[in-house]
């Protein structure tokens, strides 16, 4: 029996929740009282289960998580059939304003738009959701889109986990298209790079030697640049602005096989060129199709990627729950304030004695 094999019979028995009714009562209040009928509500489309399933996502309370997993498991035929596409650039930049009218335009070709927020640094302010609802005003009532702040208060590798889970229950609710919007900064742009598809790069009209301030680094990762809010003042800058970024492109690796990165210009506010982008978006998944080698291969890796992530911190969850390992813990920072050991050393010390059982 393979390991996978085996696992799904120990979790049948351990949570028999495919098979029978279970009572969520302590997690909702409220409506679900199984995950069966939370399940086959998020399949219709039903937006109250749709967030109530990327709640339960969220929470890191052990019956949260093994009612998750059930969820996933469950609901993962229905899901990887969406556009998958990040959206970075730095504050301010009209990320926001951007995926507004970039979402109606692609409601408007008859897709249904969720759009998720990735915000790592959002522990202390609690997500973006106000400055969100009203820059998304319109896109936020229409019936085809669901907009979904970032989740605050986890930690470890936790706001990436639970959006990598909320994109699944948003494919299953049958969303096609799935705006991930990244504050850009810190990890977060790598991070939303290895959950899409497309990555698409917000800039602003610039002149001469700004271009060389867009950190290469995520000009590297971006499949498209759209050099936004050419318009007004900046409108005269764009142009020029477009040329130097593509010259620069010359000189970088595409991320995507097959896929040449090209810049192009336009106006998250007034909507210009947001219809060449469309365009250019639906070139992209012509390429990388989902029976196309890029693609498929692109997401069979990012889901090992997911695999490692979530494999180390599960290991640092679990180590971090045993009562021995805490007090061996406590005792190499008294060591290591007197100075009588390397922290490096304490560090393996403890896992050596832990780990090595055999
Ligand atoms: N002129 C102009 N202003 C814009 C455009 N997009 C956004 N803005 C303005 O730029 C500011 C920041 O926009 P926001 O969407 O919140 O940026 P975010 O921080 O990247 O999400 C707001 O005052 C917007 O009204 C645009 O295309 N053109
Ligand atoms: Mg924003």
């Amino acid at each position: 029996m393979s390991f996978l094999s085996k696992y799904h019979t120990v979790s049948q028995k351990r949570f028999p929740i495919l098979t029978a009714e279970l009572n969520m009562s302590h997690s909702n209040p409220e409506k679900y009282q199984s995950l069966p009928s939370l399940i086959s509500d998020i399949k219709a489309g039903n937006r109250r289960a749709l967030s109530k399933a990327i709640s339960l996502a969220e929470s890191s309370l052990d019956e949260d998580r093994n009612l998750t997993e059930q969820l996933l498991q469950s609901i993962l035929p229905d899901t990887g059939k969406s556009k998958r596409i990040g959206i970075t650039g730095s504050p301010g930049v009209g990320k926001s304003t951007f995926i507004e009218t970039f979402g109606l335009a692609c409601i408007e070709k008859g897709e249904r738009v969720a759009v998720l927020a990735i915000d790592p640094s959002s522990q202390s302010h609690g997500g973006s959701i106000l400055g969100d609802k009203v820059r998304m005003p319109v896109l936020a009532r229409s019936e085809d889109a669901y907009i979904r702040p970032s989740p605050s208060r986890l930690t470890l590798g936790g706001v990436s986990n639970a959006t990598r889970e909320a994109l699944l229950i948003c494919e299953a609710a049958g969303f096609t298209t799935i705006l991930i919007e990244t504050v850009g900064v810190g990890q977060s742009e790598v991070e939303v790079r290895s959950m899409t598809d497309l990555f698409l790069l917000l800039t602003l009209p610039m002149a001469g030697d700004e271009v060389q301030g867009i950190k290469r680094g995520i000009m590297e990762l971006a499949d498209i640049i759209f050099i936004n809010k050419s318009d007004g003042d900046l409108e005269s800058f764009a142009d020029m602005s477009k040329s130097q970024i593509q010259s620069a492109l010359t000189l970088m690796h595409s991320p995507t096989e097959d896929w040449k990165v090209q810049a192009m210009t336009g106006s998250g506010l007034h909507g210009n060129g947001i219809l060449e982008l469309l365009q250019l978006c639906d070139d992209f998944f012509q390429i990388s199709a989902p029976h196309h080698h890029a693609m498929a291969g692109r997401r069979n890796m990012q889901n090992q990627e997911w695999f490692e992530l979530a494999f180390h911190r599960e290991l640092i969850l679990w180590a971090e729950k045993q009562e021995s390992i805490k007090q061996a813990k406590i005792e190499a920072l008294q060591y290591i304030a007197n100075g009588i050991t390397v922290p490096s050393m304490a560090a393996r010390a403890i896992v050596k004695s832990h780990l090595h059982s055999d």
